[in-house]
């Protein structure tokens, strides 16, 4: 097949690539309808995936990965700067010559008497001043297939690139899928990403995490903006006047959710709406108006499938009704759709589990669907997607939330007192773990702006590139931290969660627009009580104050653990978020 590029600079790493893993075949994926439907055909054939229901799920398919290929693997996730503190003590760090070397040593002709796919791709809508392009060569129709939905690619993001040089080269090879030889190397500085033996998304979709957070971060580190892993969701009031937030949570803590939250009824009869821009990832530039604004560099969502359902989150489950991809799901057998934990009461008697085995939902104790089982669904499905999704100028946040899942510590919500106070409480954001990696689940760690394996330098110089930001915004947005994982004695969550998460939206609001007082505390200001809506909730004065109540020792044992976190972190941490941490310090000896 001929190129569809006469761009010196990427023929000619193509060349190389070819050379190393000498494929058969090379094709350039155009992402037309007709070369798209060739290839499902053609995994459809090879069992790669599986066509399902096309009644009831239109141009959807079904894909499994390997039992020890389900999760991000942090531990084989390499930021591969030349110098070692580039990358800094959070990362994983090789020599850039080393993971060359380790990479072409396994590549090695690992794409013989098989097809090479060239995508060409661009984060952020095709030709926006905010957006970049990258190209992914891979060995898998799935990732074809999923970038397709995850990105913008083809022969449009050729156009917009020329000869330029300015593009992101990233190679995937599923090679053996062998654990032991499974790598995510990224090397900022040369905007490269080389992945092998993996098959999981976030591992092989390379526009996501690798190049939008990992390579992102990097360049707008070195270009004065932001990547980050924040949703981006637009509040719609009765008058029809919309305020954008965008919200950083560890990985499995909510930011898909709270993109596509449904307000309770009482709001929705006044009028109140949600529109979501993005559910994962946020690029944010400073404009000359003195504020922040934000674009989603992606054009789908690979999401969290246990417990999306018509009650949790309507939207994202009616964004996967068609053209979507579904990855370690239950696949049942009699009528060719899909399940997992939580969709409905009613599991498939006669499925295939995650790993393809047997399985009666209505007598196996096992799960059927992996924790960590997605969808991948096109973001212009979603019935709730905003009119600025498309928009190259992106939406202006008026408020930045961080969050994560908390037993104990966090209250419900609370505001920092100013920028940089709001730089500390991101950098000390923790978390207890999820199954969206592999490792061991619910352990408590300090996951910094939810940034913490998608970082791609060092964690304090990336500190210090928040503080700078602050400096330059005359109109920045306002920082706060929420926690929906409050939990009591018996384990039970005390807030219940999703739609009513807009009570504390509302609050951020008005906080944003100075409507309401707030208590001062030692970690920042909290609500009063009476300016959260409690209306038509089935919650206890005494749950209010469990949700809102600071636990001076809690949060004493907590500065210890931040301390020790920043100390972990080394020397690059800015002077003045240790000050703040001194601050915390004294503020909740004296309290
Ligand atoms: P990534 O895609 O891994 O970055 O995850 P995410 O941050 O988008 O998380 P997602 O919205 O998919 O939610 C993950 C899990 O948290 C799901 O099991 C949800 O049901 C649960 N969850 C989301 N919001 C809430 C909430 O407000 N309260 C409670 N209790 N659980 C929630
Ligand atoms: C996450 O883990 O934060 C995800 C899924 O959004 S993945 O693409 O695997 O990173
Ligand atoms: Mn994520």
């Amino acid at each position: 097949m001929h190129n569809l590029t006469s761009n010196q600079n990427v023929l000619t790493w193509i060349d190389d690539i070819v050379k190393m893993t000498k494929p058969a075949n090379v094709m350039w994926i155009d992402g037309s309808e007709e070369q798209l439907n060739i290839l499902r055909q053609e995994a459809c054939s090879t069992g790669e995936i599986k066509s399902l229901n096309q009644e009831k799920y239109p141009g959807c398919y079904y894909h499994r990965s390997r039992k020890d290929d389900v999760a991000r693997m942090e531990d084989k996730t390499f930021i591969c700067s030349r110098d070692k503190n580039n990358a800094g003590a959070t990362n994983n760090w090789k020599s850039p010559e080393e993971a060359y070397s380790m990479g072409r040593e396994i590549y090695n002709g690992c794409m013989e008497g098989r097809t090479m796919y060239i995508i060409p791709y661009s984060m952020g809508p095709v030709g926006s001043e905010f957006s970049k392009i990258g190209f992914e060569v891979t060995d898998s129709i799935y990732v074809v297939l999923s970038m397709n939905i995850m990105t913008r690619i083809g022969q449009k993001v050729l156009d917009v690139l020329g000869d330029s040089n300015d593009f992101v080269r990233g190679l995937h090879a599923k090679c053996s899928l062998d654990i032991d030889k499974r790598y995510i190397f990224h090397f900022p500085e040369d905007n490269t990403i080389w992945s092998c033996n993996s098959a999981y998304g976030g591992n092989v979709l390379l526009g996501k995490k690798c190049f939008a957070l990992r390579i992102a971060s990097y360049q707008g580190w070195k270009e004065g903006w932001m990547a980050e892993h924040m949703l981006i969701l637009g509040i719609e009031n009765p008058e029809g006047e919309v305020k954008y937030v965008a919200a950083a949570f560890p990985s499995a803590c909510g930011k898909t959710n709270l993109a596509m939250l449904i307000p309770p009824e009482l709001y929705r009869k006044k009028g109140y709406k949600v529109w979501t821009v993005g559910d994962d990832i946020a690029w944010l530039r400073i404009k000359e108006d003195g504020r922040l604004w934000a674009i989603n560099p992606e054009a789908g969502f690979f999401g969290v499938a246990p417990g999306t359902n018509e009650k949790s989150n309507y939207n994202a489950l009616m964004s996967t009704k068609k053209n979507a991809i579904f990855t370690n799901v239950v696949y049942n057998l009699d009528d060719d759709t899909v399940w997992w934990e939580k969709f409905d009461e009613n599991p498939p008697e006669n499925g295939l589990d995650w790993q393809g085995n047997p399985w009666n939902g209505k007598k196996s104790k096992e799960k059927g669907a992996h924790p960590n089982s997605r969808f991948t669904a096109p973001a212009k499905n979603c019935p709730c997607i905003s009119s600025e999704f498309e928009s190259p100028e992106g939406v202006p946040l008026s408020a930045i939330i961080f969050g994560g899942r908390r037993a104990k510590t966090a209250p419900l919500v609370y505001q920092s007192r100013n920028w940089q106070h709001g730089v500390f409480v991101g950098s000390t954001l923790a978390s207890e773990t999820t199954a969206a990696a592999s490792g061991k689940v619910g352990v408590v760690r300090r996951d910094p702006m939810a940034m913490l394996p998608f970082c791609g330098y060092n964690m304090g110089d990336y500190f210090a590139h928040w503080l700078e930001m602050g400096e330059k915004m005359s109109n920045a947005p306002k920082i706060f931290h929420v926690n929906w994982f409050r939990t009591n004695d018996r384990g039970e969550f005390i807030w219940p969660g999703f739609g009513d998460n807009f009570r504390v939206l509302e609050w951020i609001l008005k906080r944003c627009e100075n409507e309401v007082d707030a208590v001062e505390t030692p970690i920042g200001n909290l609500p009063y009580a009476e300016d959260i809506n409690f209306e038509q909730m089935n919650i206890t004065e005494e749950t209010v104050d469990n949700l809102l109540k600071i636990d001076v020792n809690s949060w004493l044992e907590d500065e210890k653990g931040i301390e020790e976190f920043y100390a972990k972190i080394g020397n690059t941490v800015p002077q003045q978020l240790k000050e703040e941490l001194n601050n915390l310090k004294k503020n909740l000896n004296m309290s």
